[in-house]
């Protein structure tokens, strides 16, 4: 295979290994934003994917899928155990969501971690071609924009954080923070989420390494502050992501969603008003605080048990880590007490999945709802809430959102914001939403639907790749919305 001219490397392949009941394997698309956002410019020149299968100690040899080099990295039971479970998911994961749970500090999972961002940059520096564009992905990966500028200064190098950058005091409790702010300086330009990550980090390369970065506020998009380091100028914005917001408007209208949408509402008796929550199962994302809330409403009699009806689904989700068997518990403790208390035979209160949901199933789920409701107590942007809104071509429906999800600077409007922390507030908001009347929710949702069909995942990935490869943007743009 002649080396590639744009390269992602994520911690997961856009394609996921199944072992079939035969003995045999079959390599199956994990169609996710991400991948459908990159597609036009990975197949537009020629394209490749560096990232783990999904699976320990599997040896496997790069290979082509529909035009996409595929280039699979090995990782043993220890690495996923001690670099993804461990620093990943029980380190940084915690600390830059504001330390909802304490992070565990353990040197042995920092050495897996570098151990494994070296294989990443190894690999990614194996198939890159001569001045290749590589856009690294998220916090697994935060080294492997130096380590491959390393061995490869020819190439021009991005990272995109899908999570929040926490406040720098936070950040400073990690022993190894000099290292990974180091780590991400290797790239020509970083990108947030929000404007204040960018700024954080601007903060910490002059606090940790002495570097003078911009001074002027980050503005989102088109106007990144920059910090000169080791010779270069590196770029440092904000780029909220989004969805393909045309996809989900387009599947929302199809009438066989339509139906489904109408037998889901049916099968749970028809009530007056449907709830829904969607997230994988994730301390960060507030299941209990909307559980509580509903909890207050049936308790002191302002919601008749008889009008309502949630769906939560709970996409299962690192299900080894310790907090996370922990508060699994404690949410289905919870939902078992609300249907027990106000539910009847045939009629619980909360309708309970953990399970994963195919894309139509999941589409008819918001279609069907009547208020989508939105609480993490941190969350880097969050498109459970952008999608909801894109199905909702009718412009009816309510979405409550936490004021601690980055969407909630693009969708202040139209949405009932809420403090995840004011059970209170939650409990009022969640009140207005299940009797307001169609004329408000009309003109709600017609600012947030004019919000998420215009700022697509397309426009995020171009304003990007605007900064670190202006060729391969403007190749795509006659497909901006
Ligand atoms: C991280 C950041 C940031 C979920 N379950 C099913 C399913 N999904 C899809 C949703 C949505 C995505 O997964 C979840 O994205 P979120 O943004 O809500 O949350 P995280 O997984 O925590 O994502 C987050 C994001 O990265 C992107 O940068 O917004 O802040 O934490 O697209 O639809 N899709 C299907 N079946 C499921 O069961 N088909």
């Amino acid at each position: 295979m002649d080396g590639a001219d744009f390269l992602v490397v994520a911690n997961r392949l856009p394609v996921d290994l199944d072992q079939l009941d035969d003995g045999t394997q079959r390599w199956r698309p994990s169609p996710g934003g991400l991948v459908s956002a990159l597609e036009p410019f990975l197949r537009g020149r020629h394209g490749a994917w560096v990232g783990w299968p999904g699976r320990a100690d599997m040896d496997l040899a790069p290979f082509e899928d529909k035009g996409l080099a595929i280039h699979p990295v090995k990782l043993s039971h220890a690495e996923v155990r001690d670099y993804y479970e461990g620093f990943s998911n029980a380190t940084l994961w915690p600390l830059y969501h504001d330390v909802v749970v304490p992070p565990v500090f353990k040197k042995s999972w920092w050495d897996s971690y570098v151990a494994v961002n070296q294989r990443f940059a190894d690999a990614a520096a194996a198939a890159a071609a001569k001045g290749a564009t590589v856009w690294v992905q998220d916090y697994q990966l935060q080294l492997v924009p130096a380590m491959l500028r390393e061995q490869r200064p020819d190439l021009r190098i991005g990272f995109f954080l899908h999570i929040p950058f926490p406040p720098v005091e936070l950040f400073m409790q990690l022993p190894w923070r000099t290292e990974l702010v180091r780590g991400l300086l290797g790239a020509d330009v970083i990108g947030f989420q929000m404007p204040q990550g960018a700024q954080n980090f601007l903060w910490l390369a002059g606090r940790l390494l002495g570097l003078e970065p911009t001074k002027a506020a980050v503005r989102v998009r088109n106007r990144p502050g920059s910090v000169p380091f080791d010779g270069r100028q590196v770029r440092v914005g904000a780029f909220p992501i989004s969805i393909d917001a045309a996809g989900f408007d387009e599947l929302a209208q199809s009438p066989r969603t339509t139906d489904r949408a109408q037998q889901i509402r049916s099968d749970m008796g028809n009530p007056r008003r449907l709830l829904l929550g969607v997230d994988r199962l994730d301390y960060t994302k507030g299941i209990d605080v909307r559980l509580r809330a509903l909890r207050e409403l049936l308790a002191s009699g302002r919601v008749d048990p008889e009008s309502v009806a949630m769906v939560q689904l709970a996409i299962p989700s690192r299900e080894r880590v310790g907090q996370y068997q922990a508060m699994r518990r404690s949410i289905e403790e919870q939902v078992g007490q609300l249907n027990g208390d106000f539910g009847r035979v045939g009629r619980p209160i909360v309708h309970y999945l953990h399970q994963s949901m195919d894309r139509d199933e999941l589409v008819a789920l918001y279609s069907a709802a009547d208020v989508m409701v939105v609480t993490p107590l941190r969350d880097g942007m969050n498109l459970v809430c952008k999608e909801y809104v894109a199905t909702r071509h009718g412009l009816d429906g309510a979405l409550v959102l936490s004021e601690f999800a980055g969407a909630a600077a693009e969708l202040a409007e139209g949405a009932l914001l809420v403090n995840p922390h004011d059970l209170d507030g939650v409990a009022d908001a969640l009140e207005q939403a299940l009797t307001m009347d169609p004329e408000q929710e009309r003109k709600r949702m017609r600012t947030l639907h004019r919000q998420v069909m215009t700022h697509d995942v397309g426009l995020w990935a171009r304003s990007f790749l605007d900064f670190l490869d202006p060729s391969a943007a403007t190749a795509t743009s006659a497909e901006a919305v």
